[in-house]
């Protein structure tokens, strides 16, 4: 073996040793090209990523941060975390960050744990207006250890109830006001949010896991100026490894870092930090800036495209890289038409819409992304004809692969996603 040759991509040995997990991953990798991905919240790394993913930094323990780690031999690691610190600073402007947690939930522990104390008063999405488990859920240690008070949307407009927002931050004064969420098409006011913090005296938390990599393309505004602190995940729009981090203002700077480490997370994956790293520097390109906003608009072709075939968008469109829609008008549950596109090949969520009848696991609505059909080098056309096929599943499909509509679909899918082949052979 050279001295360049990578012990991270051996595949041939991987596949010598064990061809079972070997196999799983050429079989992932067949899935990913063979069919249309539509989960707003996945997205095609680079193989320059992935290749930072599979590297020995994997084996070290560092816990603590560059220049201050419990154990030796962390010279070379610190330089992957301090490069991934400067670069995110760089990418949003902000005043410190953290590149430690291991996802989005633990970056949202983090914040609890630097700002809360159990049993202090958060404000929140709800979860069935498009929150997160992770905002206060019964189900979630947020909704456990703290007392979670929720908004959610304005019934006609379908968008944030800008003016409940007010009326629970002075009733119940809390001590953190959040916004963010995993369903939400439109763009959040954190203007209004940060005058509503003030006036109530409230930490503004901005959980921007969805739409951070729109915000690193300057493709939309930015809520790192408003913010106290700004959770993410990496691995969205942002198109970097599994994983989250954190930016803050400087005088939050210590409890952040404090809470991160040691309060919730031990060793760094320090592997992972490096992915970031080199996430961060593909995101400041000027190709990444063109990718973010070509998948608002594809979202927003999608989404028209989409309510022409009587599958209605809520709010009525969207402004980011989701679209949320009511499939209610075509007599159709969430389930049944995640089960329809899933035999079509399309890969799709059910998802809750807001005030829905139905209970979360059968839903009333699907949730459609852009980012992964956009890394693929889709553009409007292509979103008109996925349109059509999504319509076509939901509506004429079955669950049944080997119904002659799914296998008829599959065969367009097939097509399509031949002439935009993700990981290009
Ligand atoms: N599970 C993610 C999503 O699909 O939006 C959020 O954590």
């Amino acid at each position: 073996m050279s001295d360049t040759t990578f012990y991270g991509s051996d595949y041939a040995a991987l596949q010598a040793f064990d061809p079972e997990i070997a196999g799983v991953l050429v079989s992932e990798l067949e899935r990913l090209r063979g069919g249309l991905q539509l989960i707003a919240s996945e997205n095609f790394s680079s193989p320059e990523v992935l290749t930072a993913l599979g590297s020995t930094l994997s084996n070290k323990y560092a816990e603590g941060y560059p220049g201050r780690r419990y154990y030796g031999g962390c010279s070379e690691v610190d330089k992957a975390e301090e490069l991934a610190i400067e670069r995110c600073k760089a990418l949003f402007g902000a005043d410190h960050a953290n590149v430690q947690p291991h996802s989005g939930a633990s970056a949202n522990q983090a914040v609890y744990g630097a700002f809360m104390q159990p049993g202090d008063t958060i404000l929140a999405m709800s979860l069935p207006h498009g929150g997160h488990l992770t905002h206060g859920t019964k189900m979630s240690f947020s909704g456990k250890w703290f007392n979670a008070v929720h908004y959610g949307v304005d019934k006609d407009t379908e968008d944030i109830d800008y003016e409940e927002v007010e009326r629970l931050a002075k009733e119940h004064r809390p001590k953190v006001i959040l916004a963010g969420g995993s369903a939400i098409p439109r763009l959040i006011d954190f203007e209004f949010f940060r005058r509503v913090a003030d006036e109530f005296g409230a930490i503004f938390w901005v959980d921007a896991a969805h739409f951070i990599g729109l915000v690193a393309g300057k493709a939309i505004p930015s809520p790192v100026p408003h913010a106290d602190v700004v959770s993410f995940t990496t691995h969205k729009v942002l198109r970097g490894p599994r994983s989250g981090a954190i930016v803050c203002k400087e005088e939050h700077r210590a409890a952040i870092d404090r809470a991160v480490f040691p309060m919730m997370q031990g060793g760094p994956q320090m592997h992972t930090i490096a992915a970031k790293a080199v996430n961060f520097k593909e995101c400041a390109t000027p190709e990444y800036a063109a990718y973010a906003a070509q998948v608002i608009e594809n979202s927003k072709v999608l989404a028209t495209a989409l309510g022409e075939h009587g599958i209605r968008p809520t709010t009525g469109g969207t402004d980011t890289h989701l679209s949320l829609h009511d499939l209610q008008g075509v007599l159709v549950t969430g389930a049944d038409a995640e089960a329809r596109c899933d035999a079509a090949g399309i890969t799709l969520n059910k998802n809750a819409i807001p005030f829905d009848p139905q209970k979360p696991n059968i839903a009333s609505g699907i949730r459609v992304g852009t980012p992964c059909v956009t890394t693929q080098g889709m553009g409007t056309d292509e979103m008109r004809t996925i349109a059509e096929l999504i319509a076509r599943a939901v509506t004429e499909g079955d669950a049944d692969a080997q119904h002659p509509v799914s296998v008829e679909i599959r065969e367009q899918v097939n097509d399509l996603v031949g002439r935009f082949p993700a990981y290009p052979r």
